[in-house]
């Protein structure tokens, strides 16, 4: 499986002379699999990657999530997990992780560590967090990714359709920064979604995941998201000061609404039986 994965990388994402912006040199690797050299890519040419590479264990998911640990500055944060380590809002082990502030991860492991057939690209800078760093919770969110100088930061994820088809999804974005004295105010956009997300002045993860729904937090959840595709910015929110930050991202595959209904009317037969007993 890894030498197919490696001849995508090498040979057809390198391909097309006219597609690709060589500006920066990234890496690209399978997740876990050993680096390559290539030049940087736009989604057009991160997508066609995709859809011509082959991977034996596409399509055998698990239940529906596929974590992305950004490990950011890796010289310093020291925060790449292990396949066994348990981590996030909705707690999964196999986090794929992604180091540094420019990258493509191809064949993504869900949480049972199936290979995907799901990549994701992401352009940033890499900093990190300076919490303790233990296992799990606490590396996760140690090491992050925050925007550019001049743009906003941005992640792209795709061949989820092929994993998940025509399914819904939720994104949890994890942010935290090292904000001693100012806030962290972000806009994370997904589509027609635009949450934003605050970091308050002097707090730092301490354990605990709280959903900004106004007042701060440490991440925002995108909801009922559909397609193969989707890409996320984050960039300050204008007016503030500080950075913005993006530690983690979790793509959970939301229950199908057919499976719930059915669920509804076990649950309302089920209580018929119940009061004719
Ligand atoms: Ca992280
Ligand atoms: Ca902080």
């Amino acid at each position: 499986m890894a030498s197919k994965v490696a001849a995508a990388g090498s040979g057809r994402l390198g391909g097309r002379r006219g597609e690709i912006r060589g500006r920066t040199a990234f890496r690209l690797r399978r997740a876990g699999g050993a680096p390559v050299t290539a030049s940087r890519l736009n989604p057009t040419v991160l997508a066609a990657a995709l859809a011509a590479a082959t991977f034996t264990a596409g399509g055998t998911a698990g239940a529906g999530l596929i974590g992305i640990n950004f490990v950011g500055r890796e010289t310093l944060s020291h925060s790449a997990m292990g396949p066994a380590e348990t981590a996030g809002a909705i707690v999964q082990a196999n986090w794929n992780n992604a180091t540094g502030g420019f990258g493509t991860l191809l064949a993504l492991v869900d949480e049972t560590g199936a290979v995907t057939d799901a990549g994701v690209q992401w352009r940033s800078t890499a900093e990190y967090l300076g919490i303790d760093n233990t296992p799990g919770n606490g590396r996760l969110m140690r090491g992050h990714v925050a925007q550019l100088a001049d743009e906003a930061a941005t992640v792209t994820v795709s061949g989820l359709d092929t994993l998940w088809p025509g399914g819904l999804y939720d994104v949890l974005v994890y942010f935290d920064g090292w904000n001693p004295a100012v806030d962290w105010a972000g806009t994370y956009t997904i589509g027609d979604q635009v949450l934003v997300g605050t970091d308050r002045a002097g707090t730092h993860f301490d354990g605990t995941f709280v959903e900004d729904g106004g007042s701060g937090g440490n991440y925002v959840r995108f909801r009922n998201l559909k397609g193969d595709t989707f890409t996320l910015s984050a960039e300050v929110l204008a007016g503030s000061g500080g950075s913005v930050a993006i530690n983690a991202l979790q793509i959970y595959r939301t229950p199908e609404p057919a499976a719930l209904g059915l669920l509804a009317l076990g649950l309302a037969a089920g209580m018929v039986r119940h009061r004719r007993a």
